[in-house]
């Protein structure tokens, strides 16, 4: 049986392009700055993104949590949207390694509203943290990959400036949001002064993800990427992927969305499950499943023996995700197999997964 990997887009593993690239890459001592192809996927990310510096770092978490390090102080306070990846999935790096405190503002779809995040920062008050930062996401993950409106990010954004405070974006899959809105990525990023986005996900490169902002704030952050480890050596075999990943992976972005569309409308019609199709907007769907006798990770558990891998992300929630690696030709296949386990209903097994 031919496995459908929908977990996560993740999962993708580096084109032939980019094992060629890997395997011809010059490469020095990226920790001395000597790294030439490191050197030149930091500026192809800067430039991309229209910012004046960036900083290859080995994953996502490390990026968002230098981030974070970069822009606060201990007992400082920082605003998160109360789903948000950093919030949610980091292992409470904000506390363990910023020593700063969080504060979630509830969103909807990802968006929190500006009056909402204008009213949690602090004014200043001898008992009060500082607030230092305001973080939203981009496209929003346990949202479903919801695109947060640019309208709401301009707004929030201006409401963080007005008090002095910077923005830092999770744009972890920033470049499905341009892709989907059809603008550059630079328009979707001008309003925030940092941004963390993965080279390592729907764009395919098997490790790397990277940190923008201005120069004097990556030159911090640097430093930062050095305390957490993160100073790699002949890093340059990795970034060579990632200029691939730059170059050429973007556009195909929009087969993963239209992969994404077929397969949330196909689920629609599968008795006993339901998805909000205004929530899929770019490659991921979440489904819930309505009949009783199932959960969300009893399904997933159950789907995934019948080799369509997935994960629960709610009691009755389970999330599939498109990318590179799921041709077109799968997504009827997957719903097929969906077709067959929903309405058999959990049996003995009753093996759980979430991701
Ligand atoms: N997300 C993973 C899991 O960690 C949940 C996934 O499969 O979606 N920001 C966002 C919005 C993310 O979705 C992720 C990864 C990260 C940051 C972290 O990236 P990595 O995995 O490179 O540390």
């Amino acid at each position: 049986m031919k496995l459908i990997d929908l977990r996560s887009d993740t999962v993708t593993r580096p084109t032939q392009e980019m094992r060629r690239a890997m395997f011809e890459a010059e490469v020095g001592d990226d920790v001395y700055g000597e790294d030439p192809t490191v050197n030149r996927l930091e500026r192809t990310a800067a430039a991309m993104l229209g910012k004046e510096a960036a900083l290859f770092v080995p994953t996502g978490t490390q990026g968002n949590q230098v981030a974070i390090l970069t822009h606060t102080r201990r007992g400082d306070e920082v605003i998160v949207e109360a789903e948000s990846h950093v919030f949610y999935y980091e292992v409470a790096g904000i506390a363990a390694l910023a020593g700063a405190q969080t504060r979630t503002v509830a969103g909807n779809r990802g968006a929190m509203e500006p009056a909402a995040v204008k009213a949690a920062i602090r004014t200043p008050n001898v008992h009060f943290p500082t607030t230092a930062l305001v973080c939203v996401e981009q496209t929003h993950n346990r949202a479903g990959g919801c695109i947060v409106p640019m309208e709401n990010i301009r707004a929030v954004a201006a409401v963080a400036h007005e008090a002095g405070i910077p923005v830092h974006m999770d744009g972890a899959r920033v470049f499905n949001a341009a892709v989907a809105l059809g603008l550059p990525v630079s328009e979707v990023v001008a309003p925030v002064d940092s941004v963390m986005f993965c080279l390592s996900k729907g764009l395919a490169a098997p490790v790397g993800s990277m940190l923008v902002g201005s120069a004097e704030f990556i030159a911090r952050a640097r430093r930062n990427r050095k305390l957490l480890g993160g100073g790699m050596r002949q890093a340059g075999v990795l970034a060579a992927a990632g200029l691939v990943a730059l170059e050429s992976m973007v556009n195909r972005l929009a087969e993963d969305h239209a992969n994404a569309q077929t397969l949330a409308k196909g689920l629609l019609a599968i008795d006993g499950l339901t998805v909000d199709l205004e929530t899929v907007q770019t490659n991921m769907v979440m489904f819930d499943v309505l009949d009783p006798r199932w959960d969300g990770e009893l399904l997933a558990g159950a789907l995934s023996k019948a080799g369509i891998l997935c994960g629960a992300t709610g009691p009755r929630r389970v999330r599939l995700v498109t990318h590179k690696d799921v041709a077109t030709s799968d997504i009827p296949e997957a719903l097929e197999r969906i077709a067959a386990v929903v309405p058999a209903g959990p049996g003995a097994s009753g093996e759980r997964r979430t991701y």
